[in-house]
């Protein structure tokens, strides 16, 4: 693993509607993410927060049933430049968000560094809708679709090229709510999910070595978008969109400390964290402590 990690806030919250996951960024750093990643010796700096432009003055403006979008599109840019900035110095960008928007922009200043970038998308949703499948016209329900060149032009042309990823580059994990044009997409591009079919079937265990073994392959870096609705609100309860069922606290470790032994994380985000909706801040605290097994904290 890359021991030297660059952190950028992104206090984005125009993806979706309710408010105060905006203070993520401020509610993981407050978990104490810099101690946890300096005990395992790595050299932290942070970046501080990107800036996002305020929501339309008119209100929620729902362009095409995409709302926000001029202000996202604009705060996805700033992003990309400052991610892509981490990825040339050689660092290992870790992005805190936000609202799962934010990965267009992740996605678009690392992807262009690689040929076949791989992503795990951790998620109780799959994010592949556009504005005609897209229930709610939300944003943050798109960035997956919009990072595979699938979606309104100024999302998908982010930092001036796409797609960003190929479709047989990316795994999906925990999914348990898909729309019908989103299980349509999955289908027609032959993208990998394991589903709480799956790991229920499976086990965490083989699901992880099946992915890390099919990424590995075929990619030459792999990006890892980690939403904390993936996780049963019982332990993540501090998300806009919780979907009971979920992956399990214990599950969620072993799946971090499975992607630390095996090498290929070159990239991370960690959205969702709402500490509004929280339990005293315990899903930034759940997020910093799936950060430490993600960078090898267990003993093996
Ligand atoms: N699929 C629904 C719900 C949703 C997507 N992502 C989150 N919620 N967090 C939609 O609105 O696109
Ligand atoms: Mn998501
Ligand atoms: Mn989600």
């Amino acid at each position: 693993m890359n021991k030297q990690i660059s952190v950028i806030g992104v206090p984005m919250d125009l993806g979706q509607m309710r408010r105060g996951v905006d203070m993520g960024p401020s509610a993981i750093r407050y978990a104490g993410m810099r101690e946890r990643l300096e005990q395992l010796k790595y050299d932290i700096i942070d970046l501080g927060d990107i800036d996002i432009p305020l929501p339309p003055q008119t209100g929620s403006e729902k362009l095409d049933n995409l709302r926000n979008l001029n202000e996202i599109s604009e705060g996805s840019q700033s992003l990309a430049e400052e991610v892509d900035k981490v990825v040339e110095e050689g660092r290992f960008p870790l992005v805190l968000g936000g609202d799962h928007s934010i990965a267009m922009g992740t996605l678009a200043g690392i992807a262009k560094h690689y040929e076949n970038l791989g992503v795990i998308w951790y998620d109780a949703h799959g994010d592949l809708n556009t504005a005609d499948s897209s229930p709610s016209g939300n944003i943050h329900g798109m960035p997956l679709a919009v990072s595979l060149g699938i979606g309104h032009e100024k999302l998908t042309s982010i930092h001036g090229y796409e797609p960003k990823i190929k479709p047989e580059n990316v795994v999906i994990v925990g999914a348990r709510s898909l729309d019908e044009g989103e299980r349509e997409l999955i289908k027609e591009r032959g993208i990998k999910v394991y589903t709480m079919h799956e790991v229920d079937r499976m086990g965490m265990t083989k699901v992880m070595e099946e992915s890390v073994e099919y990424l590995k392959g075929r990619t030459d870096g792999v990006h890892l978008s980690l939403d904390l609705d993936g996780l049963d609100p019982h332990e993540a309860p501090g998300v806009g969109t919780p979907v009971i069922g979920g992956l399990s606290y214990r599950e969620s470790h072993l799946a971090m400390e499975m992607l630390y032994q095996s090498e290929m994380i070159t990239s991370a985000e960690f959205v969702e964290v709402n500490p509004i909706l929280d339990e005293k801040n315990k899903t930034a605290s759940v997020a910093v402590g799936l950060m430490g097994s993600l960078f090898g904290e267990s003993l093996k």
